[in-house]
């Protein structure tokens, strides 16, 4: 039997905790022959919620589950983790200003950065999803400089998801016909799904959509406020997507992207496409199973460009409300 990859998940007795948490016990993230320890996170409020959840763990008897902690407790929840999936966050509440929700949730980011840094396994990498994803991952890498910044991500793989099944949907084909489908930017309502660098079965989009009215208006629009269809719909914010996402980001990772293909992850920019060094922004990745790198010479045209500019105008927005969250 291999050693057990240590997970941590904060937010665990959420909603997406609750679809994600067997799936990671299950082995279906690991591997098959991958034993798991899980760490799970919650605030005080939550823990009672949690006891439940761990026991419904204990009650699937996985194979491959080691062991669970529950805490409140960062330095203990991040003890010796391989992976976190920072999933916990406060979420928007009426009247609530952006910037309000950004000042609440960076605190939170910063201790959990600092408690990262402190206590997790050397080789640690991080997926953050609890909202807003981009920026609370740079609050919480700014506060935990011993670790590489290639270590940290925001998920962005649901909205790649939705483009390719709203792409797929309007072509008649199937969603695996859909490839190299990069979301560019935040995870917000200025995303840009890059329908002009997608493929349908190997070819540009448009040969089977001619349709630049809807691929321009309608597809965006849609793909950018999915997730409030989904609230308006359901009486609550996407968690089975949401945590199937999670689950293929950090598989996407953890393996080579194949030569003909991308996958889409908010990662620290490197100055690549003009974007301000070390700003948490989505691009088409390329990863090799440890390390992924933004794919170079992707063309964006001028209607490409000013959507993706303002995605990032938007995350530059978001640093600049957080700046005192961001040590010096
Ligand atoms: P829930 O409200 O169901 O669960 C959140 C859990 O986090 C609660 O149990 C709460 O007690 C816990 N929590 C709050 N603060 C915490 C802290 N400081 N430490 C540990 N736990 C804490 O939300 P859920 O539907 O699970 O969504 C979680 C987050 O994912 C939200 O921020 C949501 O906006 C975000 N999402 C991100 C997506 C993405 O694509 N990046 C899509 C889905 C989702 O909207």
């Amino acid at each position: 039997m291999k050693n057990p990859i240590v997970v941590s998940v904060t937010g665990a007795a959420g909603q997406i905790g609750y679809s994600l948490l067997p799936r990671i016990a299950s082995g279906e993230i690991f591997g098959r022959d991958q034993p798991v320890s899980l760490r799970l996170i919650e605030i005080e409020p939550g823990m009672k919620a949690l006891a439940g959840v761990v026991m419904e763990l204990n009650d699937c008897a996985f194979p491959l589950l080691e062991s669970i902690e529950a805490t409140s407790d960062l330095d203990h929840g991040f003890d010796g983790a391989n992976w976190a999936l920072l999933v916990g966050s406060v979420p928007r509440k009426a009247g609530m200003e952006r910037k309000d929700l950004l000042g609440i949730n960076g605190k939170i980011f910063v201790g959990q950065g600092q408690a990262i840094e402190r206590s997790a396994a050397e080789d640690i990498r991080v997926l953050v999803v609890g909202n807003p994803c981009n920026t609370n991952c740079l609050i919480a890498m700014n506060n935990a400089r011993g670790i590489p910044s290639e270590r940290w991500h925001a998920m962005t793989r649901l909205d790649e998801n939705r483009a390719k099944s709203a792409l797929a949907e309007k072509a008649g084909c199937h969603n695996r016909d859909v490839t190299r489908m990069a979301i560019w930017g935040n995870h917000s309502s200025t995303l840009y799904p890059d329908f002009e660098n997608a493929l349908i079965n190997g070819e540009p989009v448009e040969k089977s959509i001619p349709d630049r009215a809807w691929l321009e208006g309608d597809f965006i629009k849609n793909v950018q406020q999915r997730g409030a269809a989904i609230i308006a719909a359901r009486g609550l914010s996407s968690a089975a997507s949401a945590a199937h996402a999670a689950l293929e980001t950090v598989m996407s990772l953890r393996k080579t992207t194949p030569s003909d293909d991308w996958h889409s992850v908010a990662v620290a920019s490197d100055g690549s496409y003009g974007v301000e060094k070390g700003l948490i922004c989505s691009f088409p990745i390329r990863s090799n199973g440890t390390t992924s790198e933004i794919v170079q010479g992707v063309e964006l045209s001028e209607f490409g460009k000013a959507k993706f500019q303002q995605s990032v105008n938007e995350l530059l927005e978001e640093k600049a409300m957080v700046s005192d969250l961001l040590p010096k």
